[in-house]
């Protein structure tokens, strides 16, 4: 249950995001469909609000062998994950093939904007053809979209589609919806989530289509980021580059006949579940001796990772007397591996480690231990609960849920949690011992105070981290967003009862 109200002979959520809740893979023996359950916290909170209200989820397979041929399967009897209770006819899959993927999904998502949204101008590359195909995966997303809410309209005469777009990929989508909905005279509000930072206007206006995505966003009634920050950038962007006005105050841009709201909704995580899964896990680390000082990433450059590895070796080398003491585990996910970029991260990551584990290394310890590959969530949490210290400190990152993920698993001896400021998470999470990630030295020197702080200290930080991550979690993000999205008009059921 999502614990959002609805009124079912009025509203429908439907979600938009790049990839479907789930994988749809091909059982090799059958040849038929299988669902393989992905447990993001997206997921988790978002999947039993569109079952709640019998919305759709529109997003592309995950395969580009799949076809409109293909027939989308029906949950397995043992799934028990959030997605299960979604039914096929909810489920409205986008097919992409092999070009697109390159083009669309590696080229400009990941290769123009990701690096770019993330302040790394450096790194961006600007080809009109990844651009050409930006647009047309944005239309047939949108397409794809109408299709869904024609659907749910059928369902009653009254029903107004809410549509929740989610994150970079799909920039364009909302003015391409709100066209094809004005053309149509039909109604249904717009609201966009970045997963991501938006950058400062100085970033932002070296991307050749900055106006486009601009125009793009401002179809929607309603556009949340995690951050104030971010929330301001945007506005900057739309008043500097397209002269709209704006209303710093309450947070609104006028564009057209139309005010556009803007929020600041800082994502959370499932804490209990997160909890919970820490009071089962097994113990994983059996040296007891040694205080784990922990990191858990994707492998991406915006995470810090090679800094975070020169930290700590910066650490070992000036403070011998911690050899043996510690282990310092990296839990890698490897993410984008088609991407150039991140193949090279892989290599220097490895190049790295091995440096380090060469240099310290004696007959019983090795410093590094490193763990390349998908953990699962269970696992995780056992890593997060035994860990002394985790160090999230990326170069730059929307919010950051590792951050979360720890202090929620925290539930034995209390741990520290050293964090990047240029992190989504460093805005609030300010009982965490702050650092910038470029400063190696000053990082080494917080390794050695966070191993020797007080367990005073360090109970009291961890308790008002936990205490607020427990209330702001997932759930009360998601309401919140569904709550502001409404009071954009009168659908709010709280103003029906007024
Ligand atoms: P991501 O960049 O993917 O998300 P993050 O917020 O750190 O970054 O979430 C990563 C997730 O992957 C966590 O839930 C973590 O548990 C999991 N994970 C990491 N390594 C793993 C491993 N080896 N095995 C299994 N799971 C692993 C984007 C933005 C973020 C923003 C989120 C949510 O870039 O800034 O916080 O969206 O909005």
């Amino acid at each position: 249950k999502s614990g959002i109200e609805w009124n079912p002979s009025r509203e429908r959520l439907i979600v938009v995001s790049n990839r479907l809740p789930f994988v749809l893979k091909r059982d090799e023996s059958t040849g038929k469909l299988i669902r393989k359950s992905s447990a993001g916290g997206l997921v988790t909170a978002v999947a039993p609000v569109v079952v709640d209200c019998g919305g759709r989820w529109v997003g592309w397979s995950g395969d580009c062998s799949l076809s409109v041929d293909d027939e989308i399967p029906e949950a397995s009897e043992e799934d028990t994950t959030p997605t299960a209770g979604l039914l096929k006819h909810q489920v409205v899959p986008v097919y992409l093939n092999q070009q697109q993927f390159n083009s669309y999904y590696n080229g400009c998502c990941n290769g123009t904007l990701w690096p770019l949204f993330h302040s790394m101008s450096d790194r961006a590359v600007y080809s009109s053809e990844y651009w050409q195909d930006y647009i047309q995966v944005n239309q047939l997303f949108a397409e794809k979209t109408l299709e869904a809410m024609e659907l749910s309209k059928k369902e009653g005469p009254d029903i107004v589609p809410l549509i929740w777009i989610h994150d970079y990929h799909l920039t364009l989508m909302p003015s391409i919806l709100r066209q094809a909905l004005s053309e149509k005279n039909s109604n249904a509000l717009l609201g966009f989530f970045l997963h991501i930072p938006f950058p400062p206007w100085d970033i932002f206006r070296l991307l050749p289509w900055d106006d486009e995505i601009l125009l793009g966003l401002l179809g929607c009634d309603m556009i949340g980021f995690h951050i104030e920050d971010y929330c301001i950038n945007f506005m900057d962007c739309c008043h500097r580059r397209l002269g709209c006005r704006i209303d710093r105050k309450n947070l609104l841009v006028e564009y057209g006949n139309r005010l556009v709201k803007i929020a600041a909704l800082p994502i959370g995580i499932p804490f209990d579940r997160f909890q919970r899964m820490a009071e089962e896990a097994p113990r994983l680390v059996k040296e007891k001796r040694q205080k784990i000082i922990l990191g858990v990433d994707r492998l991406d450059y915006t995470k810090g990772l090679v800094h975070r590895l020169k930290a700590f070796e910066r650490f070992l080398e000036k403070h011998p007397e911690h050899i043996e003491k510690v282990i310092f585990i990296q839990i890698a996910v490897p993410s984008r591996t088609d991407v150039k970029e991140y193949q090279e991260l892989k290599e220097e990551m490895d190049q790295v480690i091995g440096r380090i584990n060469g240099r310290f290394s004696t007959a019983n310890w090795s410093p590094i231990r490193y763990i390349y590959g998908c953990v699962s969530q269970a696992e995780l949490a056992a890593y997060y609960r035994d860990a002394f210290i985790a160090m999230v400190t990326p170069l730059r990152d929307g919010m950051n849920l590792v951050a979360k993920e720890f202090v929620a698993c925290q539930i034995e001896e209390p741990g520290v949690l050293i964090l990047s400021p240029f992190a989504g998470a460093g805005e609030t999470m300010q009982e965490a011992l702050l650092i910038n990630p470029y400063k190696i030295d000053d990082v080494a020197e917080l390794i050695c105070s966070a191993l020797e702080m007080p367990r005073d200290e360090r109970e009291v930080r961890m308790k008002n981290l936990r205490r607020r991550e427990k209330v702001n979690n997932v759930d009360a993000w998601a309401q919140a967003f569904l709550k502001t999205i409404r009071s954009t008009t009168s659908m709010d059921p709280e103003s029906d009862s007024k």
